[in-house]
């Protein structure tokens, strides 16, 4: 009779991490694609990313313009409320804190808003300090237009509707405006880590 091999156990739910998935959550191999509507395909020579609202004066980038600026690559995991969690997913973007920085405002939150009509709210501690992207590359090659491209916003600490596809700008905002899945019931805040799924949660 054969040894039990050293290398069969069994698979866990955390892939034998144990602490690494949020409550609720389960592990994802492929890459699901939420869309709440048809894909954009913007045009590069028209595309900007905009900072405005409770600003002291609003900025702008063009593409080529956004491409200069400092860009870092994250690999981070990602969990979506549906429950799939996907670990070590590699970006390159360019962060908030670099987009932010230097922006005079008494707001306390933004709403990025995107091609196509999106929009999601965002306490603006969540984006800064190192936790919040605008990411144009995934696994080294340009967005995939499914999972964002041009551009989207990457916030792998809340969950994933949070990491706005197609994102365009960011309205600063003194009270926390609720975004499109806020508004239909999801929470305003969206940690995994606490289940906040719904409203009230
Ligand atoms: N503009 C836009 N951004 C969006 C969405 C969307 O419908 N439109 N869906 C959100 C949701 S619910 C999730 S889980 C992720 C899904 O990103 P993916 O399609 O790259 O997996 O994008 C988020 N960002
Ligand atoms: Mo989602």
């Amino acid at each position: 009779m054969a040894p039990i091999s050293r290398g069969f156990r069994r698979r866990h739910a955390d892939d034998g991490e144990p602490g690494r998935l949020p409550p609720g959550q389960y592990l994802e191999r492929g890459f699901p694609v939420l869309s709440a509507g048809p894909t954009p395909r913007p045009n590069l020579s028209a595309w900007s990313f905009t900072i405005d609202g409770d600003v002291d004066q609003p900025r702008s980038w063009s593409w080529e313009e956004f491409q200069s600026l400092p860009r870092e690559t994250v690999t981070k995991d990602i969990h979506c409320v549906t429950k799939w969690s996907k670990f070590d997913t590699t970006w390159e973007g360019v962060s908030l804190d670099v987009l932010l920085d230097g922006v005079d405002t008494e707001a306390g939150y933004l709403t990025a808003y995107c091609d196509g009509g999106y929009t999601t709210n965002l306490p603006l501690d969540d984006v800064t300090d190192g936790k919040a992207w605008v990411a144009y590359t995934y696994e080294g090659e340009p967005l995939d237009p499914e999972h964002g491209g041009p551009a989207r916003l990457l916030v792998p600490h809340l969950y994933f509707w949070k990491s706005a596809k197609w994102v365009r700008g960011l309205t600063l905002t003194i009270e926390d405006e609720l975004g499109f899945w806020e508004q239909l019931g999801y929470h305003e805040r969206g940690d995994p880590w606490r289940e906040q799924r719904y409203a009230g949660d």
